[in-house]
Parts: structure tokens; C-alpha cells; sequence
């Protein structure tokens, strides 16, 4: 069974004005769609198929390269929509004690998030990850790459993500980075992060 790419839980244009509609839309229907496509290409014919995307991010190091740009671009982007809402932005439930616990305050992780996703020269993801004690970190990976890989110098498990390549927000904030970054916090689906904080 191949990977399918998942449909956007909610409109094109529903995080506006903090994500615009062209950017959403070319950013599923042709960078999430190509990332599906190559992965789909890179392991046709190969033990990998029949595997689960985790499974194949977790030994990425014995496969080619198409693999770990691919299936990083794959898994990245499929948790990065689910961990935005256009009802998004208040934070609430454990994970906000969890985020008071591990760093002192909300606006402490807010800037601590932000410098991570501001100071990744090039492209790459922002994470907020947790280890199998539930305890919380942030931190950043290049390209595809994310914190499941065995090559990834930062691991953990994923709780949320924050995309920083410029096709993710070029067309709209152009160089301005850090007013994607602050926009983004008001589309965090909190919802969702306290399901993947809890799993
Ligand atoms: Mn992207």
C-alpha cells in the first residue's frame, strides 16, 4: 500500500490572515503531493514497502537519500497541518503545565520556540519534542529532516512542528521570517498537541 497524501483538515484559506490561501494550496497540492509522489517512487520494489512511515524514518540511515528527504517531507508535513487550526491558539489542557514545568513560563517556550525556527540557517523544521518521560525540548533540524531519524542529531517524539522553508511562507512575509514565526503561534492547534503530547 502505497502513501497516500492526506486531505487539509480544513480549507485552503481558513488560517488566514496568519497563513494565505495560495501558500497553503501550493504548499499540500504540490510540495506535500511531490514529497508523497517521491517517497512512493524511492521505495517501490524495496523491503520498505508494507512499512510505516516511523518505521522507516527510525533506520533512514541505511537508505538513499530520496528516502530521507522524502519520507522526512512526507511525515513533516502531514503532522504539520494537524497541529494548525483556524480555531487554534489558545493554549490549554496538560500540555500547558508541561510547557510551565519544562520552561518556566508560556512566553519563555514562545521565545525559545521562535529562536530555534529563527536562528535554522536555510531551511528546515522547528520542533517541540518530548522523551519517553514526557519531559519537553525544542529544537531544529535541516531540510526534511526531523527528530524520529537515527541521523537526526536532536530526537524525540514529536508534538508539534513548525515548517520554515520560504515556500511556506515566501509568497506572503517574503524575507520577514520571524512574522510567519509570531503569526504561526495563533494558529496552534493546542487540541492536537495535547493528543500527540499524551500518546
Ligand atoms: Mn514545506
Amino acid at each position: 500500500m502505497a502513501f497516500q497524501l492526506p486531505d487539509l483538515p480544513y480549507s485552503f484559506d481558513a488560517l488566514e490572515p496568519n497563513i494565505d490561501a495560495r501558500t497553503m494550496e501550493i504548499h499540500h497540492d504540490k510540495h506535500h503531493a511531490g514529497y508523497t509522489n517521491n517517497l512512493n517512487n524511492a521505495i517501490a520494489g524495496t523491503e520498505l514497502e508494507g512499512k510505516t512511515i516511523e518505521q522507516i524514518l527510525a533506520n533512514v540511515s541505511k537508505h538513499s537519500t530520496a528516502v530521507r528527504n522524502n519520507g522526512g517531507g512526507y511525515y513533516n508535513h502531514n503532522l504539520f497541518w494537524e497541529v494548525m487550526s483556524p480555531n487554534g491558539g489558545q493554549i490549554n489542557g496538560p500540555i500547558a503545565d508541561a510547557i510551565n514545568r519544562d520552561f518556566g513560563s508560556y512566553e519563555n517556550f514562545k521565545k525559545q520556540f521562535s529562536d530555534a525556527a529563527g536562528s535554522r540557517f536555510g531551511s528546515g523544521w522547528a520542533w517541540l519534542v518530548k522523551d519517553s518521560s514526557g519531559k519537553l525540548a525544542i529544537g531544529s533540524t535541516p531540510n526534511q529532516d526531523n527528530p524520529l531519524m537515527d541521523i537526526s542529531d536532536f530526537k524525540g517524539t514529536p508534538v508539534l512542528a513548525l515548517d520554515v522553508w520560504e515556500h511556506a511562507y515566501y509568497l506572503n512575509y517574503q524575507n520577514r521570517r520571524p512574522d510567519y514565526i509570531s503569526a504561526f503561534f495563533n494558529v496552534i492547534n493546542w487540541d492536537e498537541v495535547n493528543k500527540r503530547f499524551a500518546g
